[in-house]
């Protein structure tokens, strides 16, 4: 690969593990950032976002000197595009940071570069979208500049190992975009590299967190199911999974972060008439957050103004990650009821409502509401916690504690998917 200087437009969750990847990998790198703070904090080899790793990674790229953050862009010579692709209110892609950094590098473009997007983006965004800003700089697409799609599809919590180990797919506007692509990123990737054309690309993304996304729901209808059939749906989809072909995911209250929550509109804001399944997968798991509130206020009917702890706001576990996290709309739907609700989390610093230690959060609480497995949870002790709460009922939605352990020291243990325990008992 000739290329020697790679300008990365966003500094997040994927910009900034992978500039200093390939800033540690020898290429002289320039993240462009939009928030000053972002870029002295980086500047200084430091980090504003947790990331297992990051950390090391980024003061070795900054230390080597091929790594420095900047509000402005530069002329350079691959130029990839990560920056956020959320979606409206309406559940509308919203391509303004993918529309801005076009623009950004439209000013600059020169012969011969090459442009990679690599932002989950709606079918035909490289294409219909991204193409025509580039090509405002006076140059074509395919012939003068190459350009590529290459989605991310790291797991958060695991991003700095997944970007170099997982498998690529990269779609080009012509197979020379892929191929110039798909060079630069075997300087670092030990994955596969597949290549194909960008609204492929695109669509197998979506359709990745599409598929997580319905088969969640599925695990969560079950969940529904076995609650009134007095089961468990965490036994049932245990057994079922030991088939060799089945792969039923777990339930839980719900959907969050910013990708598999969000992904599955792009495809049914663009195919509303077809993509029926992977809408109705999409509301259910939106659905779940009012169900556990449904289910809890039963649990606690005859508990006059009852108090409750909520133990884990992130949208999953062992991460501060808070993005469209269910625990959001589950307190807000208990403070709108007029419940009294504390909070404990280990890792989220940053949330919409106060956060306690763990101990003032159980204090005088009639139910503690799990609602996100991190490891912490995992290891507590109940019969200590046992003797701060006014009543011993915990509510577990992602099956995370020992029942026996919890039931030993005298708490009632409800599960999401499963019926009533004292129906079962
Ligand atoms: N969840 C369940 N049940 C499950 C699995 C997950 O309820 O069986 C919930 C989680 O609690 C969480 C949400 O789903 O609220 C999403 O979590 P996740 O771990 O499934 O995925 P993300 O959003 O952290 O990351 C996904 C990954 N996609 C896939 O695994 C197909 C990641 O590889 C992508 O790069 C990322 O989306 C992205 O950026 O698109």
């Amino acid at each position: 690969m000739k290329a020697k200087k790679i300008c990365i437009l966003g500094l997040g969750y994927i910009g900034l593990p992978t500039a200093s990847i390939f800033a540690t990998n020898g290429f002289e790198v320039v993240g462009v950032e939009v928030n000053q703070n972002v870029v002295d904090t980086i500047n200084k080899g430091g980090i504003h976002i947790q990331e297992p790793g990051l950390h090391t990674l980024v003061q070795a790229a900054v230390k080597s000197g091929c790594l420095r953050a900047t509000l402005e862009i530069e002329s350079a010579d691959v130029f990839i595009i990560a920056v956020p692709t959320p979606i409206t209110e309406n559940k509308q892609a919203d391509l303004t940071f993918v529309r801005d950094a076009g623009h950004m590098i439209a000013s600059v473009l020169q012969k011969d570069n090459l442009v990679i997007l690599e932002s989950t983006s709606p079918p035909g965004t490289c294409d219909g979208f991204l193409k025509p800003i580039l090509e405002e700089a006076g140059l074509k697409a395919g012939i003068d500049f190459s350009l590529a799609h290459s989605p991310e599809r790291v797991i958060p919590g695991s991003t700095v190992r997944e970007l170099i180990q997982n498998n690529r797919v990269i779609g080009g506007i012509n197979r020379n975009s892929a191929q110039l692509a798909s060079q630069l990123y075997k300087v670092f990737v030990e994955g596969e590299i597949k290549l194909t054309d960008c609204t492929t690309a695109e669509m197998s993304k979506l359709m990745e967190n599409t598929y997580r996304d319905v088969n969640i729901a599925l695990a969560n209808e079950l969940a529904v199911i076995c609650e009134k059939e007095g089961i468990s749906a965490w036994e049932v989809i245990e057994l079922s999974n030991l088939h060799p072909r089945v792969n039923i995911h777990q339930p839980g209250p719900g959907v969050g972060g910013h990708c598999i929550a969000v992904d599955p509109w792009f495809i049914i804001e663009r195919y509303s008439d077809a993509a029926k399944m992977i809408e109705l997968g999409r509301k259910h798991n939106d659905s779940m957050p009012g169900y556990v509130v449904q289910r809890l206020k039963l649990i606690l009917e005859n508990i006059p103004a009852p108090k409750i702890a909520v133990l884990g706001v992130s949208y999953k576990g062992n991460i501060d990650d808070v993005r469209l996290t269910p625990a959001l709309p589950i307190i807000q739907n208990l403070k709108e009821a007029g419940i009294d609700v504390t909070i404990y989390d280990p890792h989220v610093r940053d949330f919409e409502y106060e956060l306690f230690g763990l101990k003032d959060a159980l204090n005088g609480v009639d139910c503690i509401l799990l609602l996100t497995d991190h490891d912490e949870f995992k290891f507590m002790a109940p019969q200590e916690l046992g003797k701060l709460v006014r009543n011993r009922i915990v509510f577990d939605t992602k099956n995370a504690l020992d029942r026996e352990l919890w039931q030993k020291a005298g708490f009632t243990v409800y599960r999401l998917g499963e019926g009533d325990p004292k129906e079962n008992n």
